[in-house]
């Protein structure tokens, strides 16, 4: 067990190999943006006590990322103000420096005579490029840690593993030492003087972004909305999760994905309020399925497939079943356009680009086959595999994500499945049609939610 939630040093490992020096310890803040339940803070209190030096949190603010469009900035940056708030609470210093990270960062460190900087963790490549950029410069101590994982990625496993039959194992052996619980933050030098208040509106008039996509309406970002849906879920709707995983129509989803996206809330906290809950254990182990299984194997993905934003990084098996039925004929070919305003001719896959467009979220189950479907209406498979990239990113909450990213790769690419039944376009990928769909859950009830419309007398 983990006597009084200590911090297991095997989720923090280090970038270069300077030792720390005298000076304030840096929270180099980017995935996990929130003040509770997180690792890398709990690390860098904990550093920062041990060298007597006071503690201060950083936020590095790039003018793009990766196409991100308003509607991703504006729940972000919510959310950062919150932090803001609760780190001054706490007497933590909160800076937010714009531009490109792998510069402003060591500038920063070194303006300050940082003792040590402690990074969380992402897969993503463009942070892993921040990192890299930044560790040459730095002459203080420099770690990562992996705050948004329960098990740390790196020792979950030392390989991109085949499927999450194959992960499993590995995660449930490390389970009970890293599925604890969290200590308190432990601040005992800081400053007497906070810096002023973060300039929000003037960085955000400086980002280079598509403010055409527009914040979600309805959605409240933020730690503290991360907790309360949290709450409503595990209280209203996890008891009848496992049985309604598949249905768009039973509201059972947690919609948690766009804070966990965020790193507004902790999926480690949120396994352990599910497993405090009076919920059946069937419905506690799928909603562990998804949120550590599924979550964490599609951080492996990324972090040992660094094609994994492309048609490229897919397996050899998937690539030449693929190719092999690249030439065959499609009931229906899309433009970017067509599939981006919902305008194919099934009534289904509209009403869920639909929801996409106009929620930022998709259903999880419906996310499958709506990728598929656009396998199936393009003219090859790695044009399709960019433009349910493009969609999701540009559209989804919870887009830009080891998530989205894998789970385009296994509806499209096969990554983490195996073949199946050989069929034309598909080769041996597994087919979904609407039939499936129908099987599942009430299509027609779906798409008039979706679209209000008569187009649900078609089914
Ligand atoms: N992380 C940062 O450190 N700085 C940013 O400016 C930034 C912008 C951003 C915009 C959209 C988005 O979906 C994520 C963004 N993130 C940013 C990264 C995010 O917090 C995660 O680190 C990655 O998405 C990996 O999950």
């Amino acid at each position: 067990m983990n006597p009084g939630n200590a911090i297991d040093e095997r989720r923090a490992r280090r970038l270069n190999q300077r030792e720390d020096g005298r000076g304030p310890v840096i929270c180099w803040m980017s995935r996990d943006q929130r003040v509770r339940h997180n690792w890398a803070l709990l690390f860098a209190c904990r550093k920062a006590s041990q060298l007597k030096q006071p503690l201060e949190v950083v936020f590095t603010l790039a003018p793009a990322f990766l196409g991100a469009p308003m509607r991703h900035y504006d729940f972000m940056f919510r959310g950062l103000r919150e932090v803001e708030t609760g780190l001054r609470a706490l007497g933590v210093p909160f800076t937010v420096l714009f531009g490109e990270p792998g510069e402003t960062l060591p500038e920063f460190a070194a303006k300050r005579n940082a003792g040590a900087l402690v990074a969380d963790f992402s897969p993503l490549k463009l942070v892993r490029g921040w990192k890299q950029a930044a560790a040459p410069r730095l002459s203080c101590a420099f770690y990562e840690v992996d705050a948004h994982n329960i098990v740390p990625c790196w020792l979950a496993s030392p390989k991109q593993e085949y499927a999450a039959r194959t992960i499993r194992p590995k995660l449930n052996a490390l389970r009970g030492e890293f599925l604890t619980g969290f200590p308190e933050p432990e601040l005992r030098h800081q400053p007497d003087i906070l810096p002023p208040p973060v300039e929000w509106d003037e960085m955000e008039s400086r980002l280079k972004i598509d403010r055409s996509i527009r914040a979600v309406p309805g959605l409240t970002p933020g730690e503290a909305a991360a907790a309360a849906r949290l709450r409503g879920f595990v209280e209203n709707r996890l008891h009848r999760y496992a049985g309604e995983l598949n249905d768009p129509n039973s509201g059972a989803v947690s919609g948690l994905s766009p804070y966990l996206h965020f790193g507004q809330l902790s999926a480690q906290h949120a396994a352990l309020e599910a497993a405090r809950s009076g919920a059946s254990e069937a419905n506690r182990e799928a909603f562990i399925e998804e949120l550590f299984i599924r979550r964490e194997l599609s951080e492996n993905y990324c972090w040992y497939n660094d094609r994994y934003d492309s048609f490229d990084g897919i397996p050899a098996w998937a690539k030449k079943t693929l190719m092999e039925h690249a030439g065959d004929r499609r009931d229906a070919l899309y433009t970017p356009e067509q599939f981006e305003q919902a305008q194919t001719h099934d009534p289904l896959w509209n009403a869920a680009q639909t929801q996409l467009l106009e929620t930022g979220v998709i259903h999880g189950y419906l996310r499958m086959y709506w990728a598929k479907k656009i396998l199936e209406w393009s003219a090859t498979p790695a044009a399709a595999f960019d433009i349910a990239l493009m969609l999701n990113d540009r559209y989804a909450l919870d887009g830009r994500d080891p998530n989205g990213y894998t789970g385009v790769a296994w509806s499209i690419g096969g990554v983490h499945d195996r073949p199946w039944a050989e069929r034309p376009v598909y080769g041996t990928i597994r087919y979904m049609n609407s039939n499936g769909c129908a099987r599942k859950f009430d299509v027609p009830r779906y798409i008039a939610s979706m679209t209000g419309s008569s187009q649900a007398t078609l089914f």
